[in-house]
């Protein structure tokens, strides 16, 4: 039995008052941030024990991502800078919830289970997000790390995906980079600028670009990173959180839910814009066409824009590596087309939620993966990279393959592998319109987008739906699978799905199909489906309209 005595005392400090009952979700735990104290202490414990049974760095990261300023939250990261491995959520959950007499227990059986060796160090390594509540939660978070004898460092302010390239620099030893932001700043410019040598026409126009930093962490990190870029991006940042309040009327969820503009920034027509989210692990771009209507380049986009570019560059280097794009339900069905009819790439759909991806895209030479609210990255095989690095060395290799190979080794070192990263999909995205001297309407036209429409159902308990083939048709309750599949027929380019969200107490319904009426008109008849045989509660869902 290890000697938890000393741990159970200090716990008694962080009491679990409310007896509010959590679970480890999609993203970590995420509530109101002042439920969330015991919670802190007893994630700080975890990773401290998942750093003993791994013998690697942990990352805690304290976040709430797009949530409301008066919300916190919390997520472990796992050596490679991976999303913690499922088998352990199920622990965070029952730590979370435990009674003050139960945490030793559980703790205890964690210990058993895992077969942990108490006495090997552990290291863990903390970050924070810029809400008001963040500063206390992750000095709780600490104190939990300490409590079971681990060491820690804290990188305090830092963007979620500059925790996970710390903490995969850490498992590296520091091959990744160097485990400091401005290791993170240093490797990212030192590709980017790699990348854009090759433009020297392009005009201050071109380099020009607006962004929406959701009044988060995010703007703080881009002011930082902005020295690094040499003028070869120029930015102009809004939402920099001087002012407004935290993801309030801005950020990448807000555009993308809205299909709006946010608040706080000055759009002229053709100007490339893009809104991060409030940890800055997702973006979208926008603009405005010359007759004033939206245009939102989301996921989907971004991922068919990177998808061309490596194909390309593949192509000039003559080197033979599968790609493929995993996506979600959520992917709109143009950009699906697209991708397998036109690009002729290997399309999976994967089920909602970053770890779902990412391990899809891990069984590829090239998986390319996005979400369409803006999350995404690439990942490269360790047989890829080791292909690419050998082209940029061959001296028998030509001018052109010699080239592509370079170009695709800067690719990989500016993109962030361990997760989706604002800041680096957006460098991404600048070094590829300015390779192909692309305007963002030009981009834009790639494929035009489906109408669709999103809305959410209450109902008495979500858990009553079921789905599978990567949620997009559901088994449970009897009958709602039907009556989805005939109310599609109706539409033409039309596909609806629901699934219970993973964030929040509803379920959602999507629907795309050939006009927006139509679309609308799709999801509110799905949504009163939802409503009559999956125990909808309070008013009956009305149509929802631009
Ligand atoms: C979380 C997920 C995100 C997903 C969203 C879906 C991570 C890091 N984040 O924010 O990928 O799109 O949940 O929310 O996995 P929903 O289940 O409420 O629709
Ligand atoms: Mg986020």
């Amino acid at each position: 039995m290890a000697d938890l005595e000393g741990a159970f005392q200090m716990s008694l400090l962080h009491p679990n008052l409310k007896g509010v009952i959590l679970q480890y979700g999609t993203a970590g735990f995420r509530t109101k941030a002042e439920e969330l104290d015991h919670v802190m202490f007893r994630m700080g414990q975890l990773a401290a024990l998942r750093s003993k049974k791994t013998k690697s760095t942990i990352g805690v990261m304290v976040t709430a991502s797009h949530n409301p300023e008066e919300d916190n939250g919390v997520k472990l990261v796992d050596p490679l800078g991976e999303m913690l491995a499922s088998a352990w959520e199920e622990y965070a959950t029952q730590l979370a919830n435990a009674e003050e007499n139960q945490l030793t227990v559980i703790l205890e059986k964690i210990i058993q289970e895992e077969k942990i060796e108490m006495h090997i160090g552990a290291f863990v390594v903390v970050g924070r997000d810029t809400r008001p509540s963040s500063l206390k939660l992750s000095q709780t978070a600490i104190d939990g790390i300490i409590s079971l004898g681990s060491k820690h460092k804290d990188y305090g302010l830092v963007t979620t995906p500059q925790l996970h390239y710390i903490v995969c620099c850490h498992n590296t030893n520091q091959m990744y980079g160097t485990a400091s932001v401005e290791g993170y700043y240093e490797k990212l410019s030192k590709a980017f600028l790699e990348l854009t040598k090759q433009t020297p026409n392009r005009t201050d126009d071109h380099k020009h670009l607006k962004v929406d930093g959701a009044n988060g962490i995010g703007a703080l990190k881009l002011k930082e990173m902005e020295n690094y870029l040499q003028k070869k991006l120029l930015i102009s940042l809004y939402n920099d959180g001087t002012a407004g309040k935290l993801n309030h009327l801005c950020g990448a969820d807000y555009v993308k839910v809205q299909q709006k503009r946010p608040e706080g920034i000055r759009m002229m027509a053709g100007e490339r814009c893009c809104s991060y989210d409030g940890d800055a692990d997702r973006v979208v771009y926008y603009y405005y066409d010359s007759a004033s209507l939206f245009h939102l380049l989301d996921g989907d986009k971004i991922a068919t824009l990177i998808t061309t570019f490596l194909k390309e560059l593949l192509t000039k280097a003559d080197l033979h590596l599968q790609v493929a794009v995993v996506q979600t339900a959520y992917a709109n069905g143009s950009s699906t087309r697209y991708l397998e009819e036109t690009m002729k790439v290997e399309v999976h759909c994967a089920k909602t939620g970053v770890k779902h991806l990412h391990h899809k895209a891990q069984q590829f030479d090239i998986g390319v993966y996005f979400e369409a609210n803006g999350h995404g990255t690439v990942l490269f095989s360790k047989d890829a990279q080791k292909k690419i690095q050998q082209l940029v060395e061959n001296q028998n290799a030509s001018k052109e393959q010699i080239n592509a190979a370079k170009l695709l080794m800067n690719t990989l070192n500016l993109i962030n592998q361990t997760v989706g990263d604002a800041i680096s999909d957006m460098l991404l995205i600048e070094a590829i319109l300015a390779l192909k001297g692309m305007t963002v309407q030009q981009w834009d036209a790639i494929y035009t987008d489906l109408p669709n429409r999103q809305v959410k159902v209450k109902v008495a308990d979500r858990r009553v739906i079921d789905t599978t083939d990567a949620e997009r048709r559901a088994v449970s309750p009897p009958g709602l699978q039907e009556a989805i599949d005939s109310l599609v027929q109706k539409y033409s380019l039309s596909r609806a799905f629901v699934r219970p969200s993973g964030t929040e107490d509803v379920v959602r319904v999507y629907a795309e199909a050939d006009t927006q009426t139509n679309a609308d008109l799709l999801a509110h008849k799905v949504s009163l489906a939802v409503y009559k045989l999956a125990g909808g509660v309070g008013e009956e869902p009305k149509v929802v309209r631009s």
